[in-house]
This record gives C-alpha cells, structure tokens and sequence, in this order.
C-alpha cells in the first residue's frame, strides 16, 4: 500500500465514523410483543422477563458497529392497547425504526399494518419508499412456535409490503441475531445520510455525475445583458 492509499483510508474511516456516530431508533408494536425484552437485550444483552410497562424508556448508550462507535438512542414505546398510534413527534424523531410483532398474536401482526399507514402520513409516502427512514420488522417469541398465529411466510411479504428487512427472533433466547439486525438497521441509516449528504452537495454545487450544470439563478436578472 503507497502513502496516498493508507491517507485515502484515514480519510474513509474518519468520514463514516461522523456520518454514523450517533442513530436515533424508535420501537413499536402491539402491547406485550417483547419491544422491552428485544431493547434490553440489544442494550444490555440480558433477558430480565418483566418490563416496566407504564411509560415510553429512553437509552442513550454507545455500541461498536464494524468497529466504530456509535451513539444508539433509543426510546422504547409502551403501547397502551392495540388501536393507539404512536406519537407523530415520535416517528418524525427517529432516524431508524423497529417494528415488532409476536408470531403467537395475530392482531400485533395486523396492528403493524396500521402503524406502517401512519408512518407514510407522518412522514411522507415518497420518503417512505425512498427508504428515508428505514425500517426493520421483528417476529418475536420465537420459541413460542407452538403457539404461533403467524406464518414465517406472512413475516416476509409484510417485510416485501414494507421494503424493509425481516427477522424472526425471540428475545428470550436469541442475543447475537438480535444484535445483528439492529446494526443493520444502523447501517442503512448510515447510507441513507451518505446520499442525502450527496444529493445536498450536488444541489448546492449544481452537478451531477461530475458534470457542471447552470442555473438560471435570481441574480441572474439583475446583471446587465451587455
Ligand atoms: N417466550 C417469550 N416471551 C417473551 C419474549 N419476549 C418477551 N417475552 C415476554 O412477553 C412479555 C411482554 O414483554 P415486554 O418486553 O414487556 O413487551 P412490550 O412490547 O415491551 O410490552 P408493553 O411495554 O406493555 O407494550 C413479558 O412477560 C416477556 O417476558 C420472547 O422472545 N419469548
Ligand atoms: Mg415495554
């Protein structure tokens, strides 16, 4: 490796921690699906079983994604019953959001449905798509198959639904996957900023694919014509 590449890779690394160093998340589903047990164990990597149930948690704690740090906060809902949305501040705050259900409860599957109607009101059905604010779906209570209510199958399509990734986990076992899923989540993020970043310079240099692009600008009318 030359000087110039090793410099290259300073740069790289110090570019993507600033980009990634801090990543706002919000939890949602149903009453009951795990969305403590699923935060805790991510946070702490401990499975306590009984959850504070009364108010919405916040965590604001630093983990290492690929080896660099970042800043994780988290609020974590807690939904009074099965037809309250979650609080519009709450989803335009979020920079990443997870989505739970329980494969033993049918209606927090269904309830999904009608949180992902809010997310596209709150935050912009184009944006939705453009995959602004990405999303992540966990079927939780995955030992419990002997209860299960829903299908592997039905998880993947609401995931293809929502363009988003789609993991069925159980908080009461499961510690690495769980992990892994919310990186993922972070680094989606991640890539999301980097192209807003992008698209922002190319605005304000006014190019695109390197070539220079003239706008008529308001200024432009004051200058004389000859
Ligand atoms: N078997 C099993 N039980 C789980 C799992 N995850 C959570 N639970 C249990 O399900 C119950 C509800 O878990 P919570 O994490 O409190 O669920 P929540 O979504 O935060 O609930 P609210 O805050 O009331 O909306 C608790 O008794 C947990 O121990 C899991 O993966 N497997
Ligand atoms: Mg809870």
């Amino acid at each position: 490796m030359n000087s110039n590449s090793g410099m290259r890779g300073i740069r790289q690394v110090r570019r993507k921690k600033s980009s990634l160093s801090e990543v706002k998340l919000v939890i949602l589903g149903a009453p009951g699906v795990g969305k403590s047990a699923l935060t805790v164990r991510f946070l702490t990597k401990r499975y306590i079983g009984e959850y504070d149930h009364q108010s919405d948690s916040r965590y604001k704690h630093e983990i290492a994604v690929d080896g660099d740090p970042v800043i994780f906060e988290i609020c974590d809902t807690s939904t009074k019953s099965a037809v309250d949305l979650p609080a519009a501040e709450l989803v335009s705050w979020a920079d990443g959001l997870v989505l739970v259900y329980s494969i033993t409860d049918r209606s927090s599957f269904t309830y999904l449905k009608q949180v992902f109607n809010h997310i596209q009101d709150v935050r912009g059905v184009a944006q939705v798509k453009e995959k602004d604010v990405p999303m992540l779906i966990l079927g939780n209570k995955g030992d419990m198959v002997h209860l299960r209510q829903v299908s592997s199958e039905e998880g993947e399509i609401l995931a293809k639904d929502f363009d988003c990734n789609f993991l069925e986990v159980a908080a009461a076992d499961q510690v690495n996957e769980i992990a892994e899923s919310f990186y993922e989540l972070c680094r989606e993020i991640s890539a999301v900023r980097r192209k807003n970043k992008t698209s922002l310079l190319e605005r304000v240099l006014g190019t695109k694919n390197g070539n220079r692009v003239y706008h008529r600008g308001k200024s432009d009318s004051s200058l004389s014509k000859y």
